[in-house]
C-alpha cells in the first residue's frame, strides 16, 4: 500500500521541480537565520541567488559531523525557541551527542516519512504496532511511534528491553507489527524459541520494521523464518530527523529515500565530487522540510550506492543499497577494508552458526591481530575443541576467501555473546591508532 501516491509515484521532472522549490528556500534560510551557514557560503563566495534549482546543489558547502560538535547544542537552529516543540539527540561518534530539534512541521514531516514505510507493509487501522525501539532522546521510539499513529494504528509503547514481557504482551495483546534494531527483534525470536509460555503460533506478527544499524540478507532470512514475518528495511539519521529517511518497499530491494524531503547525494569522501550513478560512495543529504535546523549537504559517513532504475512497486523515489557501514565503522587490518557486516553475510550462510558474533582488533608484535568470537547453535556445540573443529575449518576459509584476512576463531557457547535490546556493538579496537 502507498501512504502518499501523489509524492512517492510523482515524475521525476516534477519532482526536480518540488526539489528545486524547496532548495531554494532553505538555502536561503540557512543564509539569513545560521550565521555559521552564512559564514560557510561566504567562504565559498556562494549567494542564495546563485542556487536556482537542485542542479545548483554542488555550489553549496558541506556540513560535518565536526560542525556539528562545534555548533553543539543548538548553533544551527533557524528558529527561536519558542517555535521548538522537541529535542532529539543520539550518542554521536564525537564525544559530545548528535543534536536536532523540531517544530511542530517538523514532527509531522518525520511521521509522514515514517509513516510511507510502515504503509509498505501494509500498516493501518487495527494494526497494534509494538514500538521496541528505545523511547526517549534516540528517535527510534517516538519515531516509530508517531509514524504508527499517523498511519491510525495502535501504539504499543513498550520501548527497548524487558524481552520476557515483549513476547508476552506480543501474544496477549496481538501485536502484528513488530518495530526495534534487527538485533533486538533476533533476541526476541531466540526468547520466544525458549519460551515454554509463547509460542510462535501464539502470536499474530506478521511485519517488522527494523533498522538504526547495518543489517544483512542473511540476517533478513533469519528473522523472517523465525518470527514468520516479512522483514522490512527503515533507515533513518537523527540529523535529517530519525527513522523514516527512507525504507524499503514490498519488492524489498532497496530503501527508497523520500526525496521531496532529504535530497541524496553520493560523493568520493576522498575527493568530496559525485560518484559516477549506481557507483558506492558517502551518502550526503540535504534537508529540504526542516524548519528548526535545516542541513546542508550533511556527510553522514554511510557508504552505500543509488539505485536509479525504476522499482516494481511504483514509487519513483530513488532507491539505496543496503548500508555497507559508516566509513568509522570500517576497520583496517593488516591493510585489507573489513566492515562488520561482511563477518555477519558468512556466518548466515552457515546453518550450524548464530548470527552472533564480537570482533576484537588489537596490535601485537607490530602486527594486527584478528580475533572473532562466534556461537555454534545448540544442536552442534560442544565444548570439546576436537569435536569444534569440523566447524571451524569451513567458517575460517569463507571469511579468507570473502574478507581477505586469517581470523583467530573463538567458538562460544551459544548464548554468551551479548545480546543487545538497541544497536549492537560488534567491535573491539584495541588499537592505539588506526591506520
Ligand atoms: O538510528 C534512526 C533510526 C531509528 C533509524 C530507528 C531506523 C530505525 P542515529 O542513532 O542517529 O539514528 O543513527 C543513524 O544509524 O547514519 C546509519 O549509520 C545507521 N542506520 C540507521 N538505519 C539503518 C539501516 C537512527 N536501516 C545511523 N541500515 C545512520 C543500516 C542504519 N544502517
Amino acid at each position: 500500500m502507498i501512504h502518499n501516491p501523489e509524492i512517492e509515484c510523482m515524475s521525476r521532472e516534477d519532482m526536480r521541480k518540488l526539489q528545486s522549490e524547496r532548495l531554494i528556500k532553505t538555502v536561503k534560510t540557512c543564509y539569513d537565520k545560521v550565521p555559521f551557514y552564512r559564514r560557510k557560503m561566504d567562504e565559498l563566495g556562494v549567494k542564495p541567488e546563485d542556487i536556482k534549482s537542485i542542479d545548483d546543489i554542488n555550489k553549496l558547502p558541506f556540513t560535518t559531523k565536526h560542525d556539528l560538535r562545534d555548533e553543539y547544542p543548538f548553533g544551527l537552529q533557524a528558529v527561536p525557541m519558542t517555535d521548538v516543540r522537541r529535542i532529539h539527540a543520539s550518542s554521536g561518534t564525537t564525544g559530545k551527542p548528535v543534536v536536532d530539534t523540531y517544530t511542530d512541521n517538523d514532527i509531522a514531516n518525520w511521521s509522514e516519512g515514517v509513516a510511507r514505510v510502515l504503509a509498505a507493509g501494509n500498516v493501518g487501522h487495527g494494526d497494534i504496532v509494538q514500538v521496541a525501539y528505545g523511547y526517549g532522546l534516540f528517535t527510534g521510539g517516538l519515531g516509530a511511534h508517531d509514524g504508527a499513529n499517523k498511519r491510525g494504528a495502535v501504539q504499543l509503547p513498550i520501548s527497548a528491553g524487558n524481552s520476557e514481557k515483549q513476547i508476552m504482551l506480543m501474544k496477549d495483546f496481538g501485536t502484528s507489527v513488530l518495530c526495534c534494531t534487527p538485533s533486538y527483534a533476533l533476541h526476541l525470536a531466540e526468547c520466544i524459541e525458549k519460551s515454554d509460555k509463547v509460542n510462535i503460533e501464539d502470536l499474530k506478527l506478521r511485519v517488522g520494521f527494523f533498522g538504526a544499524e547495518p543489517w544483512t540478507e542473511g540476517m533478513r532470512k533469519e528473522l523472517e523464518d523465525k518470527l514468520r514475518i516479512k522483514a522490512i528495511d527503515i533507515y533513518g539519521l537523527t540529523e535529517m530527523s530519525g527513522p523514516g529517511v527512507g525504507g524499503e518497499c514490498e519488492c524489498q530491494n532497496g530503501t527508497h529515500l523520500w526525496e521531496d524531503m532529504f535530497f541524496p547525494e553520493i560523493i568520493n569522501p576522498d575527493t568530496l565530487e559525485p560518484v559516477a550513478p549506481g557507483e558506492f560512495g558517502e551518502l550526503v543529504f540535504t534537508s529540504l522540510c526542516k524548519e528548526a535546523m535545516p542541513i546542508l549537504r550533511y556527510r553522514t559517513r554511510d557508504l552505500t550506492r543509488l539505485i536509479y532504475e525504476p522499482c516494481k512497486c511504483g514509487r519513483t523515489a530513488v532507491r539505496m543499497d543496503r548500508i555497507l557501514g559508516r566509513s568509522d565503522d570500517m576497520m583496517i587490518i593488516r591493510g585489507v577494508n573489513v566492515f562488520p557486516s561482511q563477518i555477519e553475510t558468512v556466518l548466515t550462510e552457515f546453518p550450524t552458526y548464530t548470527p552472533y558474533y564480537f570482533i576484537t582488533v588489537d596490535r601485537k608484535n607490530n602486527e594486527d591481530t584478528f580475533d572473532l568470537d562466534v556461537e555454534l547453535r545448540e544442536e552442534f556445540y560442544s565444548p570439546n575443541p576436537a569435536k569444534q573443529m569440523p566447524f571451524i575449518k569451513p567458517l575460517y576459509d569463507r571469511i579468507v576467501s570473502l574478507v581477505g584476512i586469517k581470523p583467530n576463531i573463538h567458538i562460544l557457547p551459544p548464548g554468551s555473546i551479548e545480546r543487545s535490546t538497541g544497536k549492537a556493538k560488534h567491535v573491539n579496537d584495541k588499537r592505539v591508532f588506526k591506520n
